[in-house]
């Protein structure tokens, strides 16, 4: 029987992937780096560190693990700075009505995600108060695809994992809901989440209508 809903961030309830690109592009400009949307793909969802680490290795640069943490650190100054921008017209089409709903049927919420700005994402959002508990980049050590995160949220939602269903975006997200017994509703193309339980091409698509019919029996 499901009980509650654990949400990814950046590709579920916001886009925050444009400032994420916008940031990384202005740190590889600065050091002479090549990076563009193609690579930028490949960040869906994976932690800063990670992130950063993939961006050195499509440079073949070598960069000492202190100085890799300063560049972080300065892309991070200038992504928390881009927040400023965002308000609460900045919901994915489709977010803000379902989080409202579950808040109406009574269901647990909670946030997984890697980003370690997220209660700041929330706040610009005016969306904090959808959620009953925040897990996020520091909750957890380990990052998707461990399911870490997702675990940490279902705890505190007092929740077994498959009282859950998870909303993810990217492939990393969906094997960590997998891999942590959840249920998933994947949301973008087949290539990338086509192995969720369920998918949606956009978050408008996935109402609480259309996922408690794809669900069926495990919302009776
Ligand atoms: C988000 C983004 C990633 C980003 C990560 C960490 O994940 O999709 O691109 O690298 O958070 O963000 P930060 O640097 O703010 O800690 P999610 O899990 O919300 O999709
Ligand atoms: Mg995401």
């Amino acid at each position: 029987m499901i009980k509650g809903f654990i949400f990814d961030l950046d590709g579920v309830i916001t886009d925050t992937a444009e400032l994420h690109f916008q940031a990384w592009k202005k740190l590889s400009d600065d050091m002479g780096w090549q990076f563009d949307r193609e690579v930028n793909e490949r960040l869906r969802g994976v932690s800063r560190m990670d992130s950063i680490n993939i961006i050195r290795e499509h440079n073949n640069a070598e960069v000492s693990e202190e100085k890799l943490l300063e560049l972080a650190t300065l892309k991070n100054d200038i992504y928390v700075a881009s927040l400023d921008q965002m308000t609460p017209d900045d919901y994915l089409p489709g977010a803000q009505e379902l989080l409202t709903l579950l808040r109406q049927e009574g269901f647990l919420v909670a946030l997984g995600s890697a980003s370690k700005n997220s209660n700041k994402v929330l706040k610009q959002l005016g969306a904090t108060k959808f959620f009953d508990v925040i897990g996020d980049g520091n909750s957890v050590s380990k990052s998707k695809p461990a399911p870490d995160i997702f675990l940490f949220g279902a705890e505190q939602l007092k929740l077994k994992p498959e009282q859950c269903i998870v909303y993810e975006d990217a492939e990393a997200g969906v094997d960590a809901a997998k891999a942590g017994g959840f249920y998933s509703v994947g949301i973008g193309p087949e290539e990338r989440v086509g192995h969720a339980d369920v998918r949606f091409e956009t978050m408008k698509e996935a109402t609480l209508f259309e996922v408690k019919s794809a669900f069926g029996e495990l919302f009776d």
